[in-house]
């Protein structure tokens, strides 16, 4: 399986959240160091505001919500996989 990438910059707090909680979940991510509002970010958020993640077909802004899907698709997520 693909690796979740997360694309954004280590320089941004909200990316190194984000970071964080796949380290913390031992979920395998690659970092794509991007700018904001470059086309790849714009390409997922409306206005370009970072980071985003892309998973396969599976895209997604707001890096609040990330961790929800992403520890999902952990194998290692255990009881935590149900919906609140
Ligand atoms: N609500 C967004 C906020 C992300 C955000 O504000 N990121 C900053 C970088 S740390 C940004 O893109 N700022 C550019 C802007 O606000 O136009 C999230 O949680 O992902």
């Amino acid at each position: 399986m693909t690796k979740p990438e997360i694309i954004g910059s280590s320089q941004s707090t909200y990316t190194r959240v984000v970071c964080m909680v796949c380290e913390e979940k031992g979920i395998e991510y690659v970092l794509t160091e991007r700018m904001l509002r470059a086309p790849e970010v714009l390409a997922i958020h409306p206005f370009g505001k970072m980071p985003v993640l892309r998973h396969g077909d599976f895209a997604l802004c707001e890096s609040k919500f990330r961790p929800i899907p992403a520890s999902r698709r952990s194998p290692s997520n255990g009881s935590r996989s149900s919906t609140r």
